[in-house]
This record gives structure tokens, sequence and C-alpha cells, in this order.
């Protein structure tokens, strides 16, 4: 498919997505939104496609959305500044959040406003040294959104998230992985590389158990101990039967690399 506002890339079971309008720093526009969702099916339903990674053209991740787009109206003609949350923003968190295989946020560069929002939607989040992420949008007199009310609290506690929202700064990528935001730093010069070790190793790995991790990572997000033990049993029973879970107990004991098939 033919994209302008990004470009994907599939190699050895990863999808690579690079937000890519570097002149604006990769800003979010509606056309961009757009073709996300493309990429986001086609990786949903590509079995050769195992792993996700979401990134940046050039020296930014994202800016945030495009604040030189058009807003949208609403029915009274006025702006509306809810309507692109709703048209294209929170259906992509959602989305991200619930996506059936690993995605990796990579962080090249700054990832500002709602950009930040999405990377901290994906699994794991990695970043170059020199990334910095930003709750921008006090800056501009906006609320934080993508999902950045919900998941910083969770990430780094009330206080912590609510000085990043009001303070707006712009936090460097050594200090995020301490927060817990960012999983891991890698110097500039090795990070396209560390980026791609990563995702290889998750495409080679088990895909249904993976998928099964995530579901239990995001129940615990409501679910009380009780009813937690219980969903581990039973996606446990599944993961157990699984063809990989069989793969895998073999080759530990081959003492071989194992060889995952993803069912
Ligand atoms: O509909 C709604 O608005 C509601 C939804 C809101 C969701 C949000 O994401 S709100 C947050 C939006 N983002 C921002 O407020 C960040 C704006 N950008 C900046 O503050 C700075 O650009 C950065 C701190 C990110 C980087 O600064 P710097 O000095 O490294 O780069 P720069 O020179 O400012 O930017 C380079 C170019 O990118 C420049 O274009 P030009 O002048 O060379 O033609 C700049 O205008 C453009 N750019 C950067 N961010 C955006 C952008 N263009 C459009 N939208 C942007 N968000």
């Amino acid at each position: 498919m033919a994209f302008t506002a990004i470009r994907a890339t599939v190699d050895e079971g990863v999808l690579t997505i690079a937000l890519a309008r570097p002149d604006k720093l990769n800003a979010f526009t509606s056309v961009m939104h757009a073709e996300l969702r493309a990429a986001l099916s086609e990786a949903e339903t590509d079995a050769a496609i195992r792993c996700v990674v979401l990134t940046g053209a050039g020296r930014a991740f994202s800016a945030g959305q495009d604040l030189t787009e058009e807003r949208m109206r609403g029915a009274d003609g006025q702006f509306d500044f809810g309507a692109r949350l709703e048209q294209d923003y929170n259906p992509l968190v959602e989305r991200l959040y619930a996506f059936p295989k690993v995605t990796v946020a990579a962080l090249n560069g700054p990832a500002v406003g709602a950009a930040a929002n999405i990377a901290l939607a994906c699994d794991v989040v990695v970043a170059a040294r020199s990334a910095y992420l930003q709750e921008a949008f006090a800056k501009i007199a906006l609320v934080p959104d993508a999902g950045g009310t919900w998941s910083l609290p969770r990430i780094v506690g009330a206080k912590r998230a609510l000085a990043l929202m009001l303070t707006a700064d712009q936090i460097p990528a050594e200090e995020l992985c301490r927060m817990g935001l960012v999983y891991k730093v890698f110097d500039d010069a090795a990070f396209a590389g560390e980026v791609a070790a990563l995702a290889r190793r998750f495409a080679a790995g088990p895909a249904m158990t993976y998928r099964l991790i995530k579901e239990a990572a995001r129940a615990s997000e409501r679910n009380d101990l009780s009813t937690q033990l219980a969903l581990e049993a039973n996606l446990q029973r599944n993961a157990g039967t699984s063809e990989d879970a069989a793969e895998g107990v073999t080759a530990f004991r081959e003492k071989r690399p194992p060889k995952y098939k993803g069912r």
C-alpha cells in the first residue's frame, strides 16, 4: 500500500511503522491516522507479522497533533476539540492496548503531546539517549489526552503524573527509564540496531503466549487478586497445551534454542 505520512516496512516478521513527516517532527494529521489504521489492520491479519515497531522518521518520534491542521467542527459549526479525539486518537489508543501482537514504541527522538501517550499505549517503550517525552498539553492550555491521564498515574504514581502534566516539562530518556515510562535507553548510534534486535526477538517468540501475557497484564488493571489468580490459571491452561509450550520444554531438554510457531 502506498502511504504518504507513514512508512511501513516488513522484515523478519517485524512490521516497522515510521511516522514520516520529518520536516514537521512527524506531527499527527488525519491522513497519518488513516494510514496507521490501514497498517495496523494489515499487521493484525497477516500471520507473518509477529511484532510491530512504531517509531519516527528523522530527528523526532512525533510532536503530537499537527497544530496547523484545520480543527474539526461540531454539528453547531463551532470548533470541537473532542471530535478528533473521538474519531482518531481514542480508537488508536484502545486498539494499541488490545493489540494481539507485541508492540514496541521506539522513541528515536522527542515524543510530545498525544504522541507521548500513544507511545505509552504500546507494550514496550525504548528510547534513544537523546530522546525526551513531554506532556506538552498545558503549554497550549489543553488537557492531556490519548489516554495520558489514565496511563501516567498507573505507571509513575499519582503525584509524579500530575507534575508531568502540570509542568509540561521535557523529561530526558534516562529519567524516563528511572520513572518506569521507558524500559531501556540505548546510545543514539546503537539505537536502530538495538530496536531491530529486540523486535526480532519478539517476532521469533511464542506469539500466542505473548497474546495471553498481554491479556493478563491488561486485565490486572481492573481485577482483584482472586479474579486475577483465576484468570492466570485459565490462561496457563491455554498456554500449557500450545505447540510452543511443548517445543519450549523439548528445546530446554535438548539444550537448543526453541523454534516457535505461534500456536
Ligand atoms: O486538535 C487538537 O489540537 C487537540 C489535540 C491535541 C493533541 C496534542 O498532541 S496537543 C500537543 C501538540 N504538540 C505540541 O504542542 C508540540 C509543539 N511543538 C513544539 O513544542 C516543538 O516543536 C518541540 C518542543 C516538539 C520541538 O522543538 P524544536 O525546537 O526541536 O523544533 P521546532 O523548530 O519547534 O519544530 C520543527 C518544525 O516542526 C517546525 O516547522 P517549521 O517552522 O520548520 O516549518 C515546527 O513548526 C513543526 N512542528 C513541531 N511541532 C508541530 C509542528 N507542526 C505542527 N504541529 C506540531 N505539533
